[in-house]
C-alpha cells in the first residue's frame, strides 16, 4: 500500500524549518548557526522539519531540493508539500516556477530575476522529491502543514497517498456540485479554494471581500482567511504567511515559521545584497525558540 499523505512526525527535539524558497546560501547558514555540520548531523541529535515552499523565487532551487532530498534520505529529516510544490507536481505554471520548466522569471521592470534554471535531469529530481513528500506530519501535541491545519481535510488527505489524484478528484467534485449553487465566478473560485483538502491545506482558507482590493496591480475579490485565530488544538507549526515585521501570525496553539526569506529576490532588485530585512527562521522544539539564518 502506498503511504498516506498524513504521516507520523519524528519524536524527538526538532528545528523546523520556514519557506525556503530557494535561499541557498540563508538555508547553509541557518542548518550552521542550529549547530548541523554538512552532512545534516546534529551532535544532541536533532533533527530538522521543513514547513514546504522549498523552491521558487531565490536563485537557486534546484541546490535547495538537493540539499532536502539528501536529508530526508538520511532520515535526518522530514518536509511537507507547499503550495508552490504543489504547482509543480500539478504543472500549473506560474512566473515564479519557471525556472523549473528552463525559463527566465522577469520582474516587473522586464529585468530577469537571477535564478539557476532546470534541465531534464533537475526536473526529474525535483519531482521524485515531490511525489514522496506528505502534506502534514503530527505526533502527540505537535502538527506540521505548509498553510492550515483543517480536521476534516486532514481526514479526507489521510486517506489518499497521490495528490495530484486527490487534487482532481476534488477539483472536479466541485465543479459537479456548481450546476445545484447558483454561484458566480468568485463564488466558484473559493469553493475551490476551501473545499479542496490540497488547496486548503497547502494554500489555506479565503473568503469573498466587500469591496475588491489592489493586490499589486491586480483587483482581488477574496482574502486570507486568518484561521489561527480560531485554532484551539494540538500546538500547530506552518508557513506560507510571511509575517510582516513585529507581527507574528498565531496564538498559543499555531505558530507561523515563515519569516518571508521569499522576499529577497525583492529586495536584491532593489540593490540590496546583504542586510536583507526578511529573514529565514527555525522553530526549536520544545524549546520553542526561534534561531534566524544570520545567527
Ligand atoms: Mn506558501
Amino acid at each position: 500500500m502506498m503511504p498516506s499523505l498524513i504521516q507520523p512526525l519524528f519524536d524527538g527535539p526538532l528545528d523546523i524549518v520556514g519557506d525556503v524558497h530557494g535561499e541557498i546560501d540563508a538555508l547553509r547558514s541557518l542548518l550552521g548557526h542550529l549547530g548541523y555540520d554538512e552532512a545534516g548531523r546534529h551532535p544532541h541529535g536533532r533533527r530538522l522539519v521543513f514547513v514546504g515552499d522549498l523552491t521558487d523565487r531565490g536563485p537557486n532551487s534546484p541546490a535547495v531540493v538537493d540539499i532536502v532530498s539528501t536529508l530526508i534520505d538520511s532520515g535526518r529529516a522530514q518536509c511537507v508539500l507547499g503550495n508552490h510544490d504543489v504547482n509543480i507536481l500539478l504543472d500549473h505554471r506560474k512566473p515564479e516556477n519557471k525556472w523549473f520548466w528552463g525559463e527566465e522569471f522577469f520582474d516587473g521592470q522586464g529585468r530577469v530575476v537571477p535564478q539557476v534554471l532546470a534541465n531534464v535531469a533537475t526536473q526529474q529530481r525535483v519531482l521524485g522529491l515531490f511525489r514522496r513528500l506528505p502534506i502534514a506530519l503530527a505526533r502527540d501535541g505537535l502538527r506540521i502543514v505548509h498553510a492550515c491545519w483543517n480536521d476534516e481535510m486532514i481526514g479526507i488527505a489521510k486517506g489518499a497517498s497521490d495528490v495530484v489524484n486527490l487534487y482532481n478528484q476534488h477539483h472536479e467534485l466541485i465543479e459537479c456540485s456548481f450546476p445545484d449553487l447558483e454561484l458566480d465566478e468568485i463564488d466558484q473560485g473559493l469553493e475551490h479554494q476551501n473545499k479542496n483538502p490540497v488547496k486548503r491545506l497547502t494554500s489555506g482558507p479565503e473568503e469573498r471581500v466587500g469591496n475588491p482590493i489592489d493586490a499589486g496591480g491586480k483587483i482581488r475579490n477574496e482574502q486570507r482567511v486568518e484561521w489561527w485565530n480560531a485554532y484551539q488544538g494540538v500546538f500547530c507549526v506552518f508557513g506560507h504567511y510571511s509575517i510582516p515585521e513585529g507581527r507574528p501570525h498565531g496564538n498559543g496553539s499555531a505558530f507561523c515559521v515563515d519569516y518571508g526569506v521569499g522576499k529577497r529576490w525583492t529586495e536584491r532588485r532593489d540593490g540590496k545584497s546583504s542586510d536583507f530585512s526578511c529573514k529565514l527562521g527555525a522553530l526549536r522544539f520544545p524549546e520553542r525558540v526561534v534561531v534566524f539564518d544570520e545567527g
